[in-house]
C-alpha cells in the first residue's frame, strides 16, 4: 500500500484519462512508467498490481484501484471539490453516472482500440481491415450523440466539465491520430480544442510527453502512437 497517489501510465494510452483527473485533483502524485515495448506490463510485480497487465492503475492510501472507470469514480468521491464528476444526490443520480462512464469504457474504448489498433485483435491483414472499417462505423454511430451534445453545450453534462469529457478527448485524439475522417463532427473537434486549454490537460500532456522521450531515448517507443 502506499501513503502517496501513484499512478502508473504509458503514453497515448487511456491512463490519459486517469493522469488528467489526477492533475484536476491538485493533489501531489507520483507516476511510474509502463513500457509496453519492455514488457513491463506483463511481469510479475505489475501483474500482482494489476492482473489483466492494463494501464492504468493507481496506488492509492486506500488500495490498488484498477480500471479508469473504477479510478475515476474513486477520485471523483475522495476529492469532491476537483469536481471529476457532478454531485450525486440519488442512487438514481449515481447510476446514471455509473451508466456514464461504462458507456465510455466498454463502449467507446473498444471501438476505439479496434479502430486504431485492429491488428492487436486480428491476425491477418483482411481481417484487420474488416475490424476497422467495423469499428469506424460503430465510432460513427457512438460519436453522433456526443456531436449532438456539444452542439448545444461546452461539456458533455452540460455547462461544468467532467472527466468524461477527458474521455471523449483520449478516443479523439487516438482516433483521429489513426486517420478518422474527423469532419463529420465539428463539435467534439471543437470540444478538443477546448479541453487543451484546461491547465490540467496541459501538465497531463507535459508529463506524457517527458515519458515518451524516455521511450525513444530507450528505443521503446510504440510504433502508431504519439507520431512515433
Ligand atoms: N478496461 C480497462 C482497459 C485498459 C486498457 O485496455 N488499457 C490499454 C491501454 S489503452 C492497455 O494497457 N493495453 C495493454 C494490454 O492490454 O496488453 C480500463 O478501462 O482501464
Amino acid at each position: 500500500m502506499s501513503d502517496t497517489l501513484k499512478l502508473y501510465f504509458a503514453p497515448g494510452t487511456c491512463a490519459r484519462v486517469t493522469l488528467t483527473a489526477l492533475e484536476e485533483t491538485g493533489e501531489p502524485f507520483e507516476t511510474s512508467l509502463v513500457s509496453f515495448m519492455a514488457g513491463d506490463h506483463r511481469s510479475p510485480e505489475y501483474l500482482a498490481l494489476n492482473p489483466a497487465g492494463a494501464v492504468p492503475t493507481l496506488e492509492t492510501a486506500d488500495g490498488v484501484i484498477t480500471q479508469n472507470s473504477a479510478i475515476l469514480w474513486y477520485l471523483a468521491r475522495k476529492y469532491p471539490s476537483a469536481n471529476l464528476l457532478p454531485a450525486m444526490t440519488s442512487p438514481a443520480a449515481e447510476a446514471a453516472m455509473i451508466s456514464q462512464l461504462g458507456q465510455c469504457a466498454s463502449d467507446l474504448h473498444p471501438a476505439v482500440s479496434r479502430m486504431a489498433v485492429p491488428f492487436l485483435f486480428a491476425a491477418t491483414p483482411q481481417a484487420q481491415d474488416e475490424l476497422r472499417a467495423s469499428a469506424t462505423e460503430r465510432l460513427k454511430f457512438l460519436l453522433a450523440i456526443r456531436e449532438d451534445r456539444l452542439g448545444n453545450s461546452d461539456w458533455l453534462l452540460g455547462a461544468d466539465w467532467s472527466v468524461l469529457d477527458s474521455y471523449l478527448g483520449w478516443a479523439w485524439f487516438r482516433i483521429t491520430g489513426a486517420g478518422f475522417d474527423p469532419s463529420p463532427f465539428p463539435a467534439i473537434a471543437a470540444h478538443y480544442r477546448r479541453l487543451h486549454d484546461r491547465p490540467a490537460v496541459q501538465h497531463a500532456l507535459a508529463r506524457e510527453a517527458a515519458a515518451q522521450a524516455e521511450l525513444r531515448e530507450r528505443g521503446l517507443a510504440v510504433p502508431g502512437v504519439n507520431n512515433d
